[in-house]
């Protein structure tokens, strides 16, 4: 995006001088529904972000415009409130986590524009309430730290959206740094960064183009049913806290509902492999990390049942061919993106393949990215 263009579109519809700053959306490499759980992820950042523009204002009102939707919204700051619009309820959420943390803010206004493709599961809603809590932080002198901002975002994703979200979309949203993904512990919000080195290939994403409805429904039961199989756990072990906490003898031993020892099986699989994953990157196994992914994905789809014919298809199509060493389904499920380390020389020919036979397939237009591990929250 050009940030000139953005600044002038904010001036447009809010004469007052801006506070400007973005917020990017996110990969992971590896590591699905493990946040929750109290296990291991490894995203990044990417070069797609949210940018916010905020200014005060004299009275109590918050006034919000978003491009993407060509639309105002507008409240008081003491009658905040989950909207049925949607996309307000991400910065709303924020404000509320705010308030209630006793930090002292007035009205304002708040412009809303990014190029992070809604809806294909690159988490832009993680973006647009890191944007948010960082820009009020800068406007009202909060001083907030990076930790903060990234919970104070969860938050409000569970508030005011509804989702029972991980801390890992607005983690690497804030964390986020060039050409290095994060491994996050979920439990105790230690991390590092490891280099990507990829050399001679690219991380290609795939969106589906499609969104099915039960997402944040199953979403948050599939949360429950890792609660279920730790409830059962813990019975026997009052230590355990967190599927994190749990082993295979264990699960085998205390869970007796198939449907419950299937998903926390999966779990417990998929933080064990987030840390071999990393291993084979940093070893310079590409092969052997795609090979990870692969795996991930038949998890995913087979156990957690989070995937959908589209997703399926789109790794389904890939798997066969030397330019892609690994592949798999991003996110909470049910539609966005596939995540792909390709070839760097094989990754036009591909896109196009394999955008030919998606259409033929589904009738739908395929779109491709092609992203970098890129430097979170920041200042415009
Ligand atoms: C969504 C959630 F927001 C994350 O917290 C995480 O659980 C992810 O799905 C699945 O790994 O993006």
């Amino acid at each position: 995006m050009h940030i000139a263009d953005f600044k002038a579109r904010y001036s447009s519809h809010f004469q007052e001088a801006g506070t400007f700053v973005f917020s990017p959306g996110r990969i992971n490499i590896i590591g699905e529904h493990t946040d929750y759980n109290g296990g291991f992820v490894l995203p990044a950042a990417i070069n797609h972000a949210i940018y916010v523009g905020v200014s005060k204002r004299t009275d109590t009102k918050i006034v919000l415009y978003a491009e993407d939707f060509k639309a105002y919204f507008e409240t008081d700051i003491h009658a905040l409130a989950p909207t049925e619009i949607g996309w307000p309820n991400y910065i709303l959420g924020v404000v509320d986590q705010l308030i209630k943390r006793g930090y002292s803010l007035s009205g304002f206004n708040l412009y809303l524009d990014g190029d992070v493709p809604l809806g294909a599961g690159l988490s832009s809603s993680a973006a647009v309430e890191c944007a948010t809590g960082y820009a009020l932080s800068e406007l009202f002198a909060l001083n907030l730290g990076k930790m903060e901002i990234a919970q104070i975002g969860q938050l409000a994703e569970h508030t005011f959206a509804g989702v029972n979200c991980g801390i890992m979309d607005q983690f690497a949203s804030v964390f986020g740094k060039e050409n290095e993904v994060v491994k996050l512990d979920c439990r105790s919000l230690a991390y590092e960064y490891v280099p990507f080195d990829i050399t001679g290939h690219k991380i290609v994403l795939l969106n589906t183009n499609v969104k099915h409805s039960l997402g944040s429904t199953a979403y948050n039961t599939r949360r429950e049913q890792c609660e279920a199989a730790v409830a059962a756990v813990k019975v026997k072990y009052p230590d355990v806290a967190l599927l994190r906490d749990v082993t295979v003898p264990m699960l085998g031993e205390l869970v007796t509902d198939l449907e419950i020892y299937t998903k926390a099986r999966f779990v417990i699989d998929e933080i064990a492999r987030v840390t071999q994953a990393c291993e084979a990157l940093r070893a310079g196994d590409l092969k052997k990390l795609g090979a990870y992914m692969y795996e991930t994905h038949e998890g995913l789809s087979q156990a957690y049942e989070v995937s959908c014919p589209e997703l399926d298809f789109l790794v389904e199509v890939v798997k066969s061919k030397e330019a892609v060493l690994g592949a798999r389904m991003m996110g909470g499920g049910f539609g966005g993106c596939t995540i792909n380390l390709v070839k760097e020389e094989e990754v036009a020919a591909l896109i196009e393949e394999v955008s030919t036979s998606y259409l033929t397939e589904f009738k739908k237009e395929l779109t491709a990215y092609v992203v970098t591990p890129s430097p979170g929250t920041g200042k415009l």
